[in-house]
């Protein structure tokens, strides 16, 4: 599908380009006639996109085929990323796209196929971001996600204008702005109220509400750090015309007026859940050690006969998987394995705890433990260009205290179904021995990369900030040698 739509990028930029001389009208025609067929074409292969219920078809209720039948996606945790990358898949270039939810173009007509799609941006198609499963949901009619997707005027016939630079347009909230928490159990918790320019105090609607947001809030509020961020009706409040929708924080903000909203993100607040935040003065903050990175990567060349464990686990990139299905001898073939140590040290003052709890683990036979978090950190190679090349697979992690400072008692330990954790100045510590610790390259051309190593890169569970969970370095990758150099550690 990724070489479909590199040829329909081609064939548009070869037709824009050889209109240069036609008048504007003209080639907007051309176009629409282009993405007509290509939307044409993409309601016929398997992960092929439709959007029902708009008043065109750029836009609404996005629906994929799969398996033979056609399936709605879900809201939890649909976003702007993931909506661009629909609008790019359906071939619309526009700047402007905009996310829905809560079924804003009709109730779901179909199973939901997509639940919990999390994208970095970078996917060509929707079904190369992670998600629950096909078919894997618990989701309702009213909870289908869509986008609106648009095409700019086309002045001049630049093949520019291909590329998707999405800008959504944001508002800053009021630079005066005072917030409140209201019916808390306790003070430090509770639904966030602003008061508005009228001087009346106005909920925040909850969609799209994380703990970005929430430890902003907490910030500006003088509460310590975000404990939870909660989109519920629990503590009363009603949704209301003044309510603030959209409102998004990147999570280094210094107060909570530098953040964010949208009132058009989702048209209203359909939810009748406001957001909502819990603080607390003690925090885990998890920092990925990017020496330990630098000192420890290498190249392996390793027979695949070795790497069975790690193939059941997804550790090694799909074409091991071709090899094994085609060629009788594959376990004799070797994978090219960049490995490296994951050095992860809790600087905070509260222990980092798994995002799941203990009754949920799962328990991964081929290494013997239970897995407690489902993405605890990732693994990733992009090229020049910012395009993800490869990734690793690593999804065993155990959190435990595998190093502490001096006169600090480490606690967790993964072994027996022991309690998981990383405790205030110990490190949990992935050596370049283990299983799946790497990323399988073999498939890329030696060359000049970017390596990037992140801890806890969906803000799930909270942290004192997120601003060292992510080292990015240069990779430099030459026939048979390669090296990881220049970290910078920033957000994920
Ligand atoms: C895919 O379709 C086949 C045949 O229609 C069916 O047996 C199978 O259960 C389907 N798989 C999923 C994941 O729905
Ligand atoms: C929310 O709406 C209900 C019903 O309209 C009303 O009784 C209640 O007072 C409202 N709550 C607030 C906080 O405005
Ligand atoms: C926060 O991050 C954004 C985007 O990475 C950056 O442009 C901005 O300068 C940062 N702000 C602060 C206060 O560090
Ligand atoms: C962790 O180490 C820092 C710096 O050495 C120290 O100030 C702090 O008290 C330590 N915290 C705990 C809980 O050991
Ligand atoms: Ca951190």
């Amino acid at each position: 599908m990724e070489t479909m739509w590199l040829r329909f990028v081609f064939v548009i930029a070869l037709v824009v380009g050889a209109l240069v001389a036609e008048s504007p009208e003209e080639i907007k025609k051309k176009r629409a006639l282009l993405v007509k067929k290509h939307l044409k074409r993409l309601k016929k292969i398997d992960g092929g996109l439709k959007l029902v219920g708009g008043r065109g078809e750029y836009e609404g209720n996005v629906e994929i085929l799969h398996n033979g039948s056609w399936g709605a996606i879900c809201d939890d945790e649909w976003d702007l990323t993931e909506a661009k990358i629909i609008c790019k898949q359906l071939g619309y270039v526009g700047e402007k796209v905009q996310p829905t939810v809560n079924s804003y173009f009709g109730p779901a007509k179909r199973r939901f196929w997509m639940d919990n799609i999390y994208c970095d941006g970078t996917e060509d198609e929707i079904s190369a971001c992670r998600f629950d499963g096909w078919g894997r949901s618990d989701c309702k009619s009213d909870e289908a996600a869509g986008v609106i997707c648009s095409e700019p005027e086309i002045t001049s016939a630049k093949p520019e204008i291909l590329n998707i630079e999405a800008e959504h347009k944001m508002s800053r909230l009021p630079s005066n702005l005072k917030l409140r928490l209201m019916h808390g159990r306790i003070p430090t918790e509770g639904r966030l109220e602003i008061k508005n320019k009228k001087g009346k105090w106005v909920t925040v609607c909850g969609d799209g509400w994380s703990l970005l947001e929430a430890l902003i809030v907490c910030k500006t509020l003088g509460l310590g750090y975000a404990n939870d961020a909660m989109q519920t009706d629990y503590f009363g409040g009603n949704v209301t015309g003044g309510t603030f929708v959209g409102v998004k924080c990147i999570g280094n903000e210094t107060s909570f007026h530098e953040c964010q909203y949208n009132q058009q993100l989702t048209g209203q607040c359909k939810s009748r859940d406001l957001a909502a935040v819990s603080c607390t003065n003690s925090m885990a903050d998890l920092i990925i050690d990017h020496m330990e990175l630098i000192q420890t990567a290498h190249l392996e060349d390793r027979p695949m006969f070795f790497l069975q464990c790690a193939m059941e686990e997804n550790c090694v990139a799909s074409s091991a998987y071709e090899i094994q299905k085609e060629n009788p001898g594959w376990h004799l073939e070797t994978r090219r394995l960049l490995k490296f140590t994951a050095k992860i040290f809790n600087a905070g003052t509260a222990d980092f705890r798994p995002a799941i709890p203990k009754h949920l683990w799962e328990w991964h036979m081929c290494h013997m433990h239970y897995h407690s978090m489902e993405v605890f950190a990732t693994f990733d190679i992009f090229n020049s260009k910012g395009k993800r090349v490869a990734e690793g697979h690593k999804a065993s992690f155990c959190l435990e205290d595998n190093q502490c400072l001096p006169g600090v008692e480490p606690r967790f330990a993964c072994a027996n179904y022991g309690d998981q954790g990383i405790s205030v100045n110990c490190s949990d510590i992935y050596k370049y021995t283990v299983d799946c610790q790497w990323v399988d390259i073999t498939d890329l051309d030696p060359g000049h990369y970017t390596m990037k190593v992140a801890v806890n890169p969906e803000y799930k569970v909270p942290e004192m900030t997120f601003e060292n969970n992510a080292a990015y370095c240069d990779f430099f990758y030459e026939e048979t040698f390669g090296s990881v150099r220049n970290c910078v550690v920033r957000r994920p």
